[in-house]
Order: C-alpha cells, then structure tokens, then sequence
C-alpha cells in the first residue's frame, strides 16, 4: 500500500517497531560527478541478507528517481519506487547494486544532503540527508566502508574531501580533476561528508599518545585563513584532553574541519571531515566575543569527541540519539570546565539548561531523553536531548565517582567499539562496571518533565536535632498523566547560622521515595541549608529558606554554584515579589551584592556571573501567569535601584577592568565580563552621562567582547547615541555576515518599545535573507525570545514572527520548525495573548503545502 504522508495523517515513528535491518550493506562505493546545477551520484552496494526472509532490499530516496537501476551488473527493469522508497526484489543472498541519480545542489535551500555554500559545494546527512544524494538504507544501524570518488571542475573546486584518507587524486584533460578517499571505519551513512571548494588551510600535526602522527586541516575561504588559530589550538587540546581524560585516541591519518556560512545548526562530526557552521570555527579580537571565542572551543570539542561517542560506536536508531549527544555534551561540558573557570562554566550550563530545557520540559514539547515516537527526526535535535541527556550522565558520573565512571565508559568503548548500540547498553556499562543498581534511575530515560523537590529543615535546639524533609513530585507532560518517583542525587551541606561554619561534611543524599527525612545529630546552632550543590540533580528546588538564609548563603556558602544559585533565588524572590505587588523590597539584593563585590576570594569571572539579575524569561518561568510588562518593570526598578544605590562601585569595578589590553586568559575575560556588567548598572542609573561612557567603550574597544557589550547597552537604552552606534558597527563589519549577525540580534533583543517595529524594518534590510539560517536566527529567532517585545500586548510579535516561518518552512523546513517554540507557549500567558498564540499556531497548521517539520511542532504545540 502506498503510505501517504498528508499534514492530517503524519507518519509516526515509534521505538517499539524497531526490527534489525533485513539487509546490510558492507561496502560501497560512490562516484561524484560534481556540479552546482546537475551532480551525478552512482553508488554501488555490496549487499547482504542479513537473516532467513524473502524481503526486497528498500532503499530510502529523497524524491530522486533513479536514471539505472543494476543487480549484479545487469540493468534491471523491476524495481519501484513506493513513497520515495526503491524498492529492489533480488533472489540470492549477496548482490551488487548500483544505482545513478541526478541532484541539483545549489536549488537544495533544505540544507540536507549534498547542497552549495558561498560557491563551495558540501553535505549534510544527520540525520535523513544521505538519501537525498543516493538511494540507501538510511538507518544508523546500517554500517559501511566507503569509497568516494570526485570529479569537479579544477579551477572551480580545487578542493576535494571526504571522510577517511585520502588515496589517489588526478587531472583530468578537460580542465576537471579528480580525488579518490577511502574510510577503513564502517559507520552509518548519517557519518558520510564530502567537500569540494575553493578552500585553504590552517594545518597543523598532532602526535597521538601512542607515537601516530595526524595531520590536522581547519578549511576556510583564503580571506578566513586568519580567523582560524583559535579553532586549531583548541582541536589540539580536544585531543590530548580526550587522551588523558577518556583514555581515547584519534584513530586516521587525516582529520578536517570545513567551514561553511550555511549551515541547520552548530557543527556535524562526519568521519574524519566535520562540517562546520563558520560561527564555531572562525575567531579573533575584532570580530568574535569571548562567548564566541568558548563557544567555537567547545563545538570543536564536541565534534571531535563524537569520534568515539558517536562514531565508533554510533545510535542503534534515532530513539537513541542521547546516548551519543547526551554524552558527548557531557564531554564537552567537562573539557570546557577544565580550560578555564569551572564554576562559571557549571553556572553558564545551568542557565543554559533553564532558558531552554525547563521551558521545553514544562510545554506542550516535552519528551523524554529517549523519546518512544516521532514525526520528523530533525524536531528531537533538542535541549532535553543534549542537554538534559548531559545531565543524566552527569548524575550517573555523580554517583559513581571519577574512577569508577571511568572504568564503566572503558567498558562501554571497548565492548560496543564498531557497533550501533542503545541508551541501555550505556547504563548497563555504568551498572556493571560501577556496581550499582541503575534499576529505578533508568526512569530518566523514559519519564519527561522537570522534577520538583522541596526542602525543609526543623530544628530543636534542646536535643540537637535535624530533620531534613526531601520531598519530589514531578508534573504531568503529555501523554504522561502520572509520574513515579525518580533517582535523585542530591549534594547538601549545613551551615551554622552562628558561625557561617560548615557542619559536618557535604553528603551525597540519593532521593528514591517521594518523601525522605535524614537526620543530623549535635546541631547546636541554627542549620541552613545548601542543597543540590554544583546542580548535582536537574531539579527545581523549593525550600522554606528566607532572604536572610539567602543572603547568608550567597556570602559564605563554600560551593561556588550554591553561592550563586542563593544569589539568584533572592533575586527571583524579589522580582516575582515585584512583578506581583508592583514594588518589592531591594536592599537584601543590594547587600548581597556589594559582600559579592567585596569578596577578594572570588575570580571576577564568577562575581560578573553572580551579580547579574535573572533573564525575564527565568522570572516568568516562576509565575502562574507569566506578565511580560510586569517582569520587565520589576526588573528594570531592581536593576536601576542597583544601579543607583553602588553607582561608585560599578565606576570603580568598571575602572579597575578597563586597564588591561587585549588578551584571551580567564582572568582577563572575567575583568572584561564584570566590566560590561558594571557598564550595564551604570546605565541603568545614569542619563545621557552614562551613553557617553558606553559610547566612548564602543568607540576605543580593542576587541568585539567590549565593543559589543558597549552597543548592547546603548541599543538597550534611551539616547539616541544607539543610531550612531549602529551605524559605525555596520560600515565597520558590512563585509563580514557572522558580525552582522549580531548587528541584528542585538536590536531584535532589545526591550525598547520600538523593537517590533526595528525588527519589522530590519526584515526589509538588504543584508536579511531567510536563505542563511544565521541571518534567519540572528533576527527571527533572537525577536522571538525577546519577552518583553514578543509578547508586546496586540499579537503584532507573534504575527511578524509566523509570517516569517511559514516563508521560511518553503526554503528551509528544518530550521523554521525549530523556532516554533515560543509559540507554544501559550498556556503560560494572560488569555489574550494565549488566544493570539494559538490563532497564529492554527494559521501555521493551516498552510497549504506546510512540512512535516513545522507541522509536528506545531500542532503538537496546540494540543
Ligand atoms: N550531530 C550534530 C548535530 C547536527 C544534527 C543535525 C544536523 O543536520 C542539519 C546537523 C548537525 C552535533 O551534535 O553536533
Ligand atoms: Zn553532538
């Protein structure tokens, strides 16, 4: 039968249905010949039965319809395609199959499978691009040794890669060229890349622990070439750190990374060729922040890390996907830690967790880390995936300890190393080789949503006992009415009100039950409490503490999260407090601050980090009803108070920072992070004086990190100094689309009133194009997480952003759909605008020719 795939019958995949593969395919050989307009791919196919059963051999396809179809040499006639499926009946148990295609890479807007980027031509295959450039089972547990051949046009594309090493190359006598790549590692086809451009490189050796030398190549455009040190510095220290840290070692001759502007999303880990989004590998002072500068080491990081988490041993099906990104966001999270501040990067996670995790688990989207069914593979490249899949990993590292941990990924590598495994071959690693019983603990791989734990301590002082109350519940999430209890490692410590001493050491509590009590004997003075150190579980924690015990934590907690997180939640308490009365009291947040300020044991890193207000999204998380007016007038009050109250300290704090050059070392990114924080109080206090002080900042900034912090806070602002601003940051950096980027992301993140309009003006700007999904993010995506002026009271926001979508679903399906939802949230808010929401959600579900991409999140958003 033929399966139809219309908006109002989507295809589900489920986690249940999964049947091993009724044919492998060992080896395959490709043959590119390459052109923008018309590529013509043959592929030829060892195939084998893999068990006793009369099944055709399917192929997935991409819309394709094959020019030959071969069995064994011989053109055959009975193939047929059912639902882009070519379908091949073959008699034997092993065959040859070849098969050409014809695709067009530079009409390919989808940015999946082979496709041109600023003249260059490369791929994309993770997860379902491979068969829209050849007919293949495009599973990932269909493993294979490629041959790629490459035939292009020499002086067009003197460029040829692709996975493996390379093995042969020549000249052809009509001005074309070719290049021949062999990869020894079977791996699925989601792994295959190729490139062919006009590219040079930043080349460099590295020397494996085992005495192998590999030659390491960053591929940009010749104008890039000088952008590129900081990503090679940091491939190299990925390398080593994986060596020392995972015991793993780099397993080619040969590995590359190939920048390209247009790109789904951050980076992808092709065999021994990852393909980057030119934002994570292109770097230095004038043009990319300190942000930038971490974020490119840590995607790099990431993508190489895959080559043993992902690669080696690979997904066994799409259900799994958090067993390699899970992990290797682990990984990557855990490299970074150790480069620099590893408090900062824990805090800089967190927050990153509760923007989009949270949200996600709490909303109309929320799925588990190993989800049971799916539209489209593309909507689950998810937070809860990467990121709460990390944190899962973590917990299991947690309550193994370090050594431990490493003896079960040992494990994990060499038992499933060439192999397509499951989240649960993972955890059974864990439980054997760290002799625990993961048993109840495997509920985070099927439960979603957000556990709530509430903490309370009683204290007699006559008998000199505690009694701490731990008690968890969990939300209900779609589909999922009811909720079990979960495993959670709790890291907690009392401090004596008294003498702002420790008492007693910092415990591992393990919370199984829905409710626990843990005694703690000769507690002679009054307890407060530290809990969830280092977010040592994915929990919201709600606990009876007061401001006092806030304030108290925040100045002598000896955990730098928990500081942090004590600072924050007095902060919360006061802007929900203010959000809902209208005023709040403001002296505990400032008192805070200044003994943060004071403190000559903190790294100015960790201070600029402690000091800043919640984002108004955090703020709105904590509300019944979310009110984005009452959020951005409560926190603006706060902020001016701060502002107004240590107006000297931010002058001296911005003033001690300002006297060093540039230079990227943690210490001198923490002067320049607190120093722009210190700029934004001023501001938030001061008039015209202070935009001249972020004026002159902007104006004799060495460096992106201080000039953008300067722009930031003048487009943020009321003086008329911003438009100036602007226009110097646009001649500046016209030529260079990842700083003008930020040109537009920053006005869109703008509270201003205006910004709507900004926005609307700037989707009309002759540097925005939907085509680029940077450009498209940059603007679209940064005015949708814009609180304040999305959810401007008349709809006008979400109308903007939905004519948007669907003109972007026609080109670009994937990255629309991902932008979704701030839509979704529509229960969180007044009903008004929740109607709004929805009206545009159904106008989004009622487009005519609308992808499956958008259409899950969509109506899944309305449900
Ligand atoms: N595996 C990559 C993420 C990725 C997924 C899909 C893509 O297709 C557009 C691209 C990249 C990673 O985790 O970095
Ligand atoms: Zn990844």
């Amino acid at each position: 039968m033929l399966d139809v795939q219309t908006a109002a019958h989507p295809h589900v995949t489920r986690r249940e249905d999964y049947r091993p593969p009724d044919w492998l395919v060992p080896e395959i050989a490709l043959d590119f010949d390459l052109d923008p307009a018309a590529t013509r791919v043959k592929a030829t196919l060892h195939v084998i039965r893999e068990s006793a059963h009369d099944e055709p051999i399917r192929l997935d396809g991409g819309g394709q319809v094959p020019i030959t179809v071969m069995v064994d040499g011989t053109p055959i006639n009975d193939w047929r395609i059912e639902d882009e499926t070519l379908v091949i009946p073959l008699s034997g148990s092993a065959h040859t199959i070849e098969t050409e295609v014809e695709v067009a890479p530079e009409r390919n807007t989808q940015l999946m499978g082979l496709y041109a980027s600023g003249g260059n031509l490369c791929t994309q295959c993770e997860a379902e691009g491979f068969r829209r450039i050849t007919f293949f089972p495009d599973r990932p547990d269909v493993l294979s040794r490629y041959k790629v051949r490459m035939t292009a046009d020499k002086a067009r594309f003197p460029v040829l890669l692709a996975n493996g090493d390379p093995v042969d190359s020549g000249t052809l006598g009509d001005g074309r060229h070719w290049a021949e790549w062999h990869d020894p590692f079977p791996k699925p086809c989601y792994l295959f890349a190729m490139v062919a451009g006009d590219l040079v490189a930043n080349r460099a050796t590295f020397v494996t622990g085992s005495g192998r030398e590999v030659a390491l190549g960053i591929w940009v455009r010749a104008g890039d070439l000088s952008k590129t040190d900081h990503a090679l510095e940091a491939l190299k220290t990925a390398m080593a750190w994986d060596e020392r840290v995972y015991g793993r070692e780099y397993d080619l001759d040969v590995f590359n990374i190939v920048a390209v502007d247009d790109f789904n999303f951050g980076a992808m880990e092709n065999k021994g060729l990852n393909i980057f989004n030119s934002r994570y590998v292109l770097a230095d002072p004038d043009t990319a922040t300190d942000y930038d500068f971490d974020a490119i080491a840590a995607v790099v990081a990431h993508e190489y890390f895959h080559n043993w988490s992902g690669n080696r041993v690979t997904c066994r099906d799409w259900f799994q996907l958090s067993l390699k990104e899970g992990f290797t966001v682990f990984r990557d999270q855990s490299f970074s830690a150790d480069q620099g501040s590893a408090a900062v990067k824990r805090i800089e996670d967190v927050r990153g967790l509760r923007a989009a995790q949270f949200p996600e688990d709490a909303g109309p989207l929320a799925h588990p880390i190993r989800p049971d069914a799916y539209q489209e593979i593309s909507n689950f490249y998810t937070a809860t995936i990467y990121n709460k899949g990390a944190e899962v990993i973590r917990m299991m590292a947690t309550m193994l300890g370090p050594k431990r941990f490493r003896a079960a990924t040992d494990l994990y590598f060499e038992r499933f190393d060439g192999t397509a495994a499951t989240c649960e071959d993972f955890v059974a690693c864990m439980e054997e080789a760290g002799g625990i019983d993961l048993g109840q603990f495997r509920l985070w791989y099927s439960q979603a949503g957000t556990p709530r734990v509430t903490a309370s301590i009683e204290h007699d002082a006559g008998s000199g006992r505690a009694v701490l109350t731990l008690s968890q519940r969990t939300l209900p999430t779609p589909g999922e009415p009811d909720k079990a209890p979960m495993v959670l490692p709790l890291r907690l410590k009392l401090f004596g009100a008294e003498t702002a001493k420790p008492i007693g050491p910092e415990q591992l509590v393990i919370l199984t039950g829905a409710e626990e009590r843990i005694s703690f004997e000769t507690v002679t003075q009054r307890p407060v409490l530290s809990i969830n150190r280092g977010f040592s579980a994915p929990v919201i924690v709600e606990t009876d503490r007061t401001a006092a015990d806030l304030a108290f934590l925040s100045a002598h907690d000896d955990d730098p999260f928990a500081r942090y997180e004590a600072m924050q939640q007095l902060m919360l308490d006061t802007l929900v407090a203010g959000a809902n009365q209208g005023r709040a009291n403001h002296q505990a947040v400032i008192d805070a601050i200044v003994n943060t300020l004071d403190d000559p044991q903190l790294d100015r890193a960790f201070v600029a980090e402690a000091v800043l207000l919640p984002s108004e999204s955090f703020i709105g998380d904590q509300m019944p009803v979310v009110d984005p007016e009452a959020i951005f007038t409560a926190r603006e009050a706060l902020r001016r108070d701060i502002g107004h109250a240590l107006d000297a300290r931010w002058r001296a704090e911005y003033d001690a920072a300002s006297a060093t050059r540039f230079e990227y070392s943690p210490l001198a990114k923490g002067l320049r992070r607190l120093r722009t924080v210190a700029l934004g109080y001023i501001a938030a206090n001061g008039g015209d004086e202070a935009a001249a002080l972020a004026f002159a900042q902007f104006e004799a900034a060495d460096n992106m990190t201080d000039r953008q912090g300067a722009l930031t806070t003048l487009v943020n602002g009321a003086s008329d100094r911003r438009i100036a601003a602007l226009d110097i940051f646009y001649n500046r950096y016209s030529d260079n689309a990842l700083v003008l980027d930020k040109w537009f992301s920053t006005q869109a993140l703008s509270p201003r009133d205006d910004t709507l309009a900004t926005v609307q003006e700037l989707a009309g700007h002759r540097d925005f194009t939907l085509a680029n999904p940077n450009r498209a993010r940059a603007l679209v995506g940064a005015f949708s997480v814009n609180q304040r002026a999305f959810h401007s009271g008349n709809g006008a926001g979400y109308r903007f952003v939905t004519d948007q979508l669907i003109a972007l679903d026609k080109l670009n399906p994937q990255t629309a759909a991902k932008l979704i939802p701030p839509l979704g949230r529509w229960r969180r808010f007044d009903a008004a605008r929740g109607d709004l929401m929805r009206a545009e959600l159904e106008r989004i579900v009622g487009t005519p020719g609308l992808s499956k991409d958008m259409f899950e999140q969509a109506s899944k958003s309305l449900e």
